[in-house]
């Protein structure tokens, strides 16, 4: 277990906190795990960059002692690619909610998958718009009950690891906040990835989208989670087990040429031509 890591160097909790989180959300757990992860990295806090976009999850930034900006909703990555472009030393992690990653964002999010641009996305999927009351989002599972659909989502999810590999991600996981030790693996991993690479964190939201769908507690929205899901290993060994669940894991790891590299290769190109 990991869990006795000093990061609270990495917080600003005599300024920030009380977190404005409800009891039981599980945005702290994420939190946490980034955490860890860039503790297990021996990152330098001052080379560490958190952007988020706008949604409880958004509230990230606000409480991480790194260089932090809270940007606009759906815009974070676009901030983020101004960034990691004119400071590529630092290491980018992009948090965002579910309809601030794939609606209002989605468009951004496609674009620096296929860019290839050097970041970590970390999608909070709470499966819903937290912040303004229950809306539904892209990942919103067909049935569920919502704000805008009292009779059930008549949309189908995106699902989330296929359209990233497919706008051209190179590093694409899915965890959970169940899993905190899987969850804290993914990120470093993706940290560590030289590329765009993408977690998609499947989190809950016991306020708005448990309640909502009556799924109980935060501890019932858990287990859940526990019953719901099964590594892309176990997956591969048992069939019955993998049998209508979500996976989780490592969905894609691959190399192509990031994209300030290829920026400096024609940048070197051109120069040579005078
Ligand atoms: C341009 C713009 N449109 C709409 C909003 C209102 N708004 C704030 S948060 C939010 C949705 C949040 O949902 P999500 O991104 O899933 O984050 P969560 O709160 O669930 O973490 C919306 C629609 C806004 N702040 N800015
Ligand atoms: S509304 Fe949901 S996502 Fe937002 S802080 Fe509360 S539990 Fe977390
Ligand atoms: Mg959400």
């Amino acid at each position: 277990m990991s869990h006795n890591k000093p990061i609270y160097q990495f917080l600003r909790a005599e300024k920030k906190f009380p977190l404005i989180w409800c009891a039981g959300c599980g945005n702290g757990i994420i939190m946490g795990a980034m955490l860890r992860a860039v503790y297990n990295l021996k990152l330098d806090k001052n080379k560490v960059s958190v952007v988020s976009g706008i949604g409880c999850s958004g509230r990230v930034s606000t409480y991480l002692d790194f260089n932090t900006l809270h940007t606009t909703h759906g815009r974070a990555l676009a901030f983020a690619t101004g960034l990691k472009f004119s400071k590529p030393e630092l290491t980018v992690l992009v948090a965002m909610g579910d309809g601030d990653a794939l609606a209002i964002g989605g468009n951004h999010f496609i674009h620096a998958a296929r860019r290839n641009m050097d970041l970590t996305a970390i999608i909070f999927n709470n499966q819903i718009y937290g912040m303004t009351g229950g809306q539904i989002s892209p990942t919103t599972p067909f049935g569920m009950i919502a704000s805008t659909a009292s009779e059930g989502n008549i949309e189908q999810a995106f699902d989330v690891p296929r359209l990233a590999e497919a706008a051209g991600a190179t590093f694409v996981a899915r965890g959970t906040t169940y899993q905190t030790e899987q969850l804290e693996q993914l990120i470093e991993q993706a940290i560590r990835k030289k590329g765009f690479s993408v977690v998609e964190v499947l989190t809950q939201c016991p306020t708005i989208y448990g309640r909502y769908n009556r799924m109980g507690s935060a501890v019932e929205m858990l287990k859940w989670q526990e019953e719901h899901t099964v590594s892309i290993e176990d997956a591969r060994s048992s069939a019955e087990k993998a049998k209508g669940k979500i996976l989780t894991g490592v969905f894609l790891d691959i190399e192509r040429t990031e994209y300030i590299a290829q920026y400096e290769k024609m940048v070197e190109k051109i120069q040579t031509k005078k």
